[in-house]
């Protein structure tokens, strides 16, 4: 029986009824012996049909197939090869055998989209591997290679050929036979283990409700009778599957798939890159590094400070056999990455590179300097791209005399852990470079979202709009630790100040008064940042900004030097100042970003309206099962995204800027696709 289904055979309503329909012919006709389940194409089934949830549930539902699979009186063997996850291991699992290859990742990822397994895997799973194993599994989403699961006893052989023939073979052997897994009885463990699974999955799932709801179902393996508690699985996943926080996990999932998609006129053949070169050994400079190499790609490495550069390259080695040593990496990989690395000692170094990436010192004189030299060195054709945060990339292309080859690669950091990648078009830039930033981007495992060439690109100017707003609230009469407790309550990593200490007031200063001369005194300016930065106050490397720092510990709350210069402040305003609850914040710095990212949409800085909740998500710490600010806003009744514009317009004041939230709450065919 082969499920085909492309590309990843979900088990959408016709596979089902044509699986069903299958089982019921195995069951029927005396002739036929056993059956094996196999996928088409690259992998076996990667799960339950995720673009059929929000829509009534078709029959045949998969507990009615796996039931049958488990009461037909001949032998199943399920022949698994690329991904069987969610509802496809589920399947594997109401059969009486699995065979896989070992390259084959088998899980459940259903919390991953704010559910709990729904077709058996909770009763089924814990049967072979206890407990514990079935917690941790189920509540975190692993994925686990063959090998890995075989160990565990979620796989009865790892065949290296033939799968089919294996599964047949097995079919034909003396151990063939039925062994329905939901007869089996969970294995005993200790108690104490058990507790111990459970307060891990909370803790490192966040006590989010699917993971809740998981342990609470799983657990009932071990205690209910197996149809009693498959009905208890049902329900809870039903109620799961209808959640705003699992519609929000969908669309993200969605929408990182969306944003790899280029428009018609870019959608070109990628410049064939094979030889990066990477100016700047600094943090930057080193991650984008370690990246590339990681990705197989011939590195150069150049900086002009020859201690600081050899220092990167013995960094960068070292990054990589720790990285072996973690199997992150082969060690095979780890060496042959160490070989492809050249530190070069001078402009000449970089002529092989297909692409440059710059990633200096933020500051336009510097960036304009090094393209002038890549003008200069860099080979015709070769991609010159800035990894500038800010900058207008037009600015800095007009320093070479190929605008054409100038390109914007934001890398978020470390820049060889964080996923998001801004790629920024200039005016000029060929129309092949967005498809050869998108394609350079995937090759290293990133999430690209192509970008206009706007200040701030996408992620910056919303974070900007986020943190002026939290700023605002400082002078009306929040302290940094409400406005830090809040939006963490809300689900983000950390709160606006707590980030601020920790990447160093001393940068934002630096920029302020880069742009001091240029700014228009009618706009509201709050001066807490440069008077903290004025008296040395740098956040975490000098032990105080908007906290103070003891042993790497930051305080509970601000000291009363922050607490007299926000008050100095909110007197030099006239700010009588007044208290905000942990929901004014929240939705004032919400609506903040929905501003900012609809101006963005209108501005076509970005695709699509998705586009910018997973730059958010992947680049800021935005809770991913909230699914970004925009998601967020669709969750809202406009009248109250309304009266949140105008409480923020009247704390902005002059330069204030409406955005048009009709086109970010639109839902498009993408949206509507997810
Ligand atoms: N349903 C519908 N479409 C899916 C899909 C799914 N389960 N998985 C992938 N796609 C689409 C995806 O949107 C993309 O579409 C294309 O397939 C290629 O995907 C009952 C209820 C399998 C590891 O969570 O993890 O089972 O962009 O780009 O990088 O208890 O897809 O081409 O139009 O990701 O090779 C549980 C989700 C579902 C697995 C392959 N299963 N998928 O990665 O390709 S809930 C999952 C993945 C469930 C049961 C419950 C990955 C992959 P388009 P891709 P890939």
């Amino acid at each position: 029986m082969e499920i085909s289904n492309l590309p990843v055979n979900a088990l959408s309503q016709p596979v089902r009824a044509a699986l069903l329909a299958a089982v019921e012919r195995l069951t029927s006709e005396p002739e036929l012996r056993g059956g094996v389940i196999l996928g088409a194409g690259r992998t076996f089934v990667a799960g339950a049909d995720i673009k059929e949830f929000g829509k009534p549930s078709l029959a045949p539902l998969l507990p009615d197939i796996f039931a049958a699979i488990e009461s037909c009186p001949k032998p199943v063997v399920a022949a698994l090869h690329g991904a069987a996850l969610g509802g496809g291991l589920e399947l594997a699992l109401a059969c009486d055998a699995r065979i896989a290859l070992p390259s084959t990742v088998v899980g459940l990822p259903e919390v991953t989209l704010g559910i709990i397994p729904g077709a058996g895997g909770t009763q089924r799973l814990p049967r072979l591997t206890g407990l514990t194993t079935a917690i941790r599994l189920i509540c975190s989403g692993e994925q686990l290679k063959a090998e890995a699961a075989h160990r565990l006893g979620m796989l009865d052989e790892v065949v290296v050929e033939d799968l089919q023939g294996a599964a047949i073979a097995w079919l034909n052997s003396a151990q063939a036979g039925k062994r329905p897994v939901s007869a089996m009885r969970v294995p005993e463990e200790a108690p104490e283990d058990i507790a111990k699974a459970e307060q891990a999955a909370l803790r490192a799932g966040k006590s989010r409700p699917a993971v809740v709801a998981a342990i609470t179902v799983v657990k009932e393996a071990s205690s209910t009778p197996f149809a009693e508690a498959l009905a208890h699985e049902r329900a809870a996943f039903l109620t799961l599957r209808a959640s705003p926080e699992a519609a929000a996990l969908r669309h993200i999932f969605f929408a990182e798939r969306e944003a790899a998609r280029l428009p018609a006129d870019l959608q070109q053949t990628p410049r064939p890159i094979r030889t990066v070169a990477v100016i700047g050994a600094g943090t930057m400079g080193s991650g984008i590094a370690l990246s590339a190499l990681e990705a197989g790609y011939t590195v150069i490495l150049l900086d002009q400070n020859t201690e600081l550069l050899a220092k990167s390259g013995d960094k960068l080695r070292t990054q990589l056999q720790e990285r072996a040593q973690a199997g992150k990496i082969s060690t095979a990989v780890a060496q042959e990455a160490q070989a492809r690395l050249t530190l070069a000692d001078g402009w000449a170094g970089i002529a092989l590179a297909d692409l440059v990436i710059e990633a200096v010192f933020e500051d336009l004189a510097v960036k304009h300097e090094v393209f002038r030299q890549l003008d200069t060195h860099a080979k015709p054709g070769a991609v010159l791209a800035t990894n500038t945060s800010y900058l207008d990339i037009d600015a800095i292309a007009a320093a070479t005399k190929r605008r054409e080859d100038v390109l914007g690669l934001h890398f978020f950091s470390p820049a060889h852990v964080m996923k998001l990648l801004e790629v920024v078009r200039g005016a000029h830039s060929a129309s092949d470079l967005a498809a050869t930033g998108m394609a350079f981007g995937k090759s290293l495992k990133k999430l690209p979202v192509l970008c206009g060439n706007g200040f701030g690109f996408i992620g910056n100017r919303i974070y900007n709009a986020y943190r002026t707003q939290c700023e605002f609230m400082l002078e009306d009469g929040a302290w940094p630790e409400e406005i830090d407790a809040a939006l963490e309550a809300f689900g983000f990593a950390m709160g606006p100040f707590s980030v601020a200490d920790l990447s160093g007031l001393d940068i934002a200063w630096r920029m302020r008064q880069a742009r001091a001369s240029t700014r228009d005194p009618r706009t509201r300016y709050v001066p807490v940042l440069d008077e903290l930065c004025e008296r040395g106050r740098f956040g975490r490397k000098t032990c105080a900004g908007y906290y103070n720092y003891a042993d790497g510990k930051r305080s509970a709350g601000s000291d009363d030097v922050v607490r007299a210069i926000i008050s100095e402040a909110s007197a030099k305003r006239g700010i009588a100042r007044h208290v905000l609850t942990t929901e004014d914040i929240q939705r004032r710095a919400l609506i903040a970003m929905v501003n900012e990212a609809a101006q963005i949409l209108t501005e076509a800085i970005a695709q699509r309206a998705s586009d910018i909740d997973v730059v958010l998500v992947h680049g800021y710490g935005f809770p991913r099962w909230v699914g970004g600010p925009v998601q967020w806003a669709r969750e809202q009744e406009r009248k109250y995204l309304e009266r949140d514009l105008d409480i923020i317009a009247a704390a902005t004041g002059f330069g204030f800027v409406r955005g048009d939230l009709d086109i970010l709450l639109k839902k498009t065919n993408e949206d509507n696709a997810s």
